[in-house]
């Protein structure tokens, strides 16, 4: 694949014709029968890579920031983001989502502010913090998903002797293709924190919060009037729907409790429980989604790439690439993806593949990742 998109005339003598593609040159016009970059490929083609990033390896490098960087203004937040090699330096895990871990040491304050892109949470460890949501203080514990939608008022403030982490997911990326990125801090440093606290779980409606698999048809620009789903919730309709079926894997969708939508427009967030020894079959689908291992071990295989992992670890699945997952010992995958745009648009698809493809899954260790890519 090439990205030149000059025209270049055929070596032909034809003086009508070479002139034609000059003037078209000339005036900024393409023709479409010379451009050799692909552009109606076959099936998407992700500049994104299957890519994992290991817990040490993030533990450790964000323990480090949290001794030498200090979270203010400006920068507003102590975040290592993940940029997925495929993307040329980019700081995006793919190529429409953000994903990142966020660490907040004692008694530290991330700045409030707002963004049109849209945020979640998933709390990795540590205790003490909480969100505020435009004035709605969100208490934050290991396993919860936190959502900060888009234009709500957020900061993260820590009444914590320890530090606490956490995965950040945005769809920062999308709103940037689709140029409407807005950012404003908030006048003072924090918002107040007056009220009673976690305010979205009290007035919600009494609508599901989780529903089997992945939210199918709903389109709606609004968001979760509940921003926050703790884990006890969610650990309990695991094991609710792991009872029932006899699955490898079961997965819930965190959804908008009024409507059953995707907790935000852009952004379904997912659990996923691989009971002990279950392996399913690799599936294709489009849209992008980063995974982080809440607890347990296991392998994914992605287009053909081993990924070994364990708690605290993130990886990327790219759109279309073929996926699946293996455990051991059981794990829980929580996961972020653009599939909610996709379904309103009507471009969502999926192939499952009824062939493992585990046997020939090339497994990359980690510190070779990286040269295997370039
Ligand atoms: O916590 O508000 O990872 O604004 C990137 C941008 C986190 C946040 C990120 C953000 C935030
Ligand atoms: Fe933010």
């Amino acid at each position: 694949m090439t990205l030149d998109n000059t025209p270049s005339a055929p070596t032909g003598e034809d003086p009508e014709l070479v002139s034609l593609y000059e003037d078209l040159l000339d005036v900024d016009l393409y023709p479409l029968w010379t451009i050799t970059r692909d552009l109606l490929t076959p099936s998407p083609r992700p500049r994104s890579v299957p890519w994992l990033w290991s817990a040490q390896v993030l533990a450790e490098l964000a323990e480090r920031a949290l001794r030498l960087i200090p979270v203010e203004r400006g920068g507003e937040r102590r975040v290592l983001s993940l940029g997925n090699p495929g993307l040329g330096g980019l700081p995006y895990a793919a190529g429409t989502l953000w994903g990142a871990i966020q660490c907040l040491g004692p008694g530290e304050t991330a700045p409030a502010h707002r963004h049109s892109p849209g945020a979640i949470r998933f709390i990795l460890s540590g205790d003490g913090v909480a969100t505020t949501v435009d004035g709605d203080v969100c208490d934050m514990h290991p396993g919860d998903l936190i959502l900060t939608p888009s234009w709500n008022w957020h900061d993260h403030s820590s009444a914590s002797d320890g530090p606490m982490l956490w995965f950040d997911g945005l769809d920062l990326p999308m709103i940037e293709a689709l140029d409407a990125v807005f950012f404003e801090p908030y006048p003072d440093f924090r918002q107040p924190d007056t009220e009673p606290h976690n305010r979205s779980e009290a007035t919600a409606g009494p609508g599901p919060r989780y529903v089997p698999g992945s939210v199918r048809d709903v389109l709606t620009d609004a968001h979760s009037p509940l921003l926050v789903y703790r884990w006890p919730d969610t650990d309990k309709e695991l094991s609710r729907l792991a009872a029932e079926s006899g699955e490898a894997m079961v997965s819930l969708e965190y959804v908008n409790p009024d409507t059953g939508a995707s907790v935000l427009p852009t952004l379904s967030c997912g659990m996923h429980r691989l009971t002990p020894g279950g392996r399913t079959l690799p599936v294709r689908r489009t849209g992008n989604s980063v995974f982080v291992v809440y607890q347990g071990s296991g392998t994914s295989v992605i287009d053909g790439r081993r990924f070994d992992w364990s708690a605290g670890d993130m990886f990327v699945v790219p759109s279309w690439a073929a996926a699946e997952h293996a455990s051991g010992e059981g794990a829980d995958l929580f996961s972020i993806g653009d599939s909610p745009v996709l379904r309103a648009l009507g471009i969502y698809r999926e192939l499952p593949l009824d062939t493992a493809q585990q046997v020939t899954g090339v497994f990359v260790p980690a510190q070779l990742q990286r040269t295997e890519t370039r």
